[in-house]
């Protein structure tokens, strides 16, 4: 069951499924599936992980051009593009350690972006839990306007709409963005980590940092997609989600604003909601499938989490149609 979120164990499954998802018409990014790594020596197995998935692609992706599909009628895009989780690649980092954690998620980030930028290709930082959240928005800031990477615009970061942080996160960045004159790339989620957030609030007496409602959520989204696209000029948008209301929402945003095509694509994730993906294709045409693969011990937490989110998506289709039932 859970193998269907994933493209594979290891490296030369997941070649084989990427070069399917190409030929399907769908782009890509990859993710080699772990997070919080306990020590430094796996810390450094994580990266040479990325670094052997990048060698991979280096060798096929390009034979895969000539098989046609989505990815390639959208001549911006990089066609090789990874995703990372930051926590994975520094078994120290914490919020007690804020500059730190930066330097050591940022040193091992930045020789897996060496490599892509190589390749030309793109790297997305993903979020994770809250705590990590500054550190996380830090190291793209640093990352994305070092010396070294502040001419390579393919670098992107993701934000959580269900974070009531989220509305000023999103304007200080865009602000940060317009005063460096360095264009960035946000993939906008609803996030990933509810349940967790606000069992660990309560038990600590925190404000909980997600909005308790769903609708709560949705709105913050909607509203946080239409400032993204307000400012297309120097914001790629990602529009993260499987839920058909939110995709509709970017789409008439989008729509209204002339936003150019090049400036927004749909992502979702491998073995979630076929149909929407399917649909997606049809109409929107430009496609990304987030498409972890990797050893599934490692991979277990997020493997529950797409669990949990596919048996909320059926409740919350069930309820929507007994609700229009009565
Ligand atoms: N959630 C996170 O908290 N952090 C991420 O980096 C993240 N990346 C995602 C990438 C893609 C392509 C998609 C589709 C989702 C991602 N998510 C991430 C999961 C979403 O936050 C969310 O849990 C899931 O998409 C369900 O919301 P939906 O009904 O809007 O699809």
């Amino acid at each position: 069951m859970a193998k269907q979120f994933i493209i594979g164990e290891n490296t030369s499954d997941a070649m084989k499924n990427l070069k399917k998802i190409r030929k399907d018409g769908f782009a890509f990014t990859v993710d080699i599936l772990g997070e919080a790594s306990v020590s430094e020596i796996e810390s450094e197995a994580y990266l040479n992980e990325y670094i052997e998935l990048l060698d991979a692609l280096k060798k096929e992706h390009t034979s895969w051009a000539a098989l046609g599909g989505g990815e390639l009628d959208w001549g911006h895009a990089p066609k090789v593009n990874i995703s990372v989780k930051p926590t994975a690649l520094f078994s120290q980092a914490s919020p007690k350690d804020f500059e730190g954690s930066v330097r050591g998620i940022e040193k091992r980030l930045a020789a897996i972006l060496r490599k892509v930028k190589e390749m030309n290709g793109f790297m997305r930082i993903d979020m994770e839990q809250y705590k990590f959240k500054d550190i996380t928005l830090e190291v793209y800031r640093r990352l994305r306007s070092c010396e070294e990477f502040r001419d390579y615009p393919h670098l992107g970061i993701v934000l959580q709409a269900y974070l009531k942080d989220t509305d000023k996160d999103l304007a200080d960045l865009l602000a940060w963005s317009r005063a460096q004159g360095l264009p960035i790339s946000v993939r906008l989620v609803k996030g990933a980590y509810w349940d967790s957030e606000t069992v660990i609030a309560k038990q600590n007496g925190w404000d909980i940092p997600v909005w308790t409602i769903k609708a709560e959520s949705d709105a913050a989204y909607e509203r946080q997609a239409k400032v993204i696209l307000e400012n297309h000029d120097i914001c790629h948008f990602g529009c993260a989600s499987h839920n058909i209301r939110t995709i509709a929402a970017v789409m008439e945003t989008a729509k209204a604003l002339n936003v150019p095509d090049e400036r927004y694509e749909f992502q979702v994730l491998y073995g979630m909601a076929e149909p929407v993906r399917k649909g997606l294709m049809k109409v929107a045409k430009r496609v990304r499938l987030y498409a972890p693969y990797g050893d599934l011990l490692p991979g277990m937490a997020y493997l529950v989490r797409r669990l949990l989110e596919n048996t909320a998506n059926e409740s919350f289709l069930r309820q929507s149609f007994a609700e229009e039932a009565e």
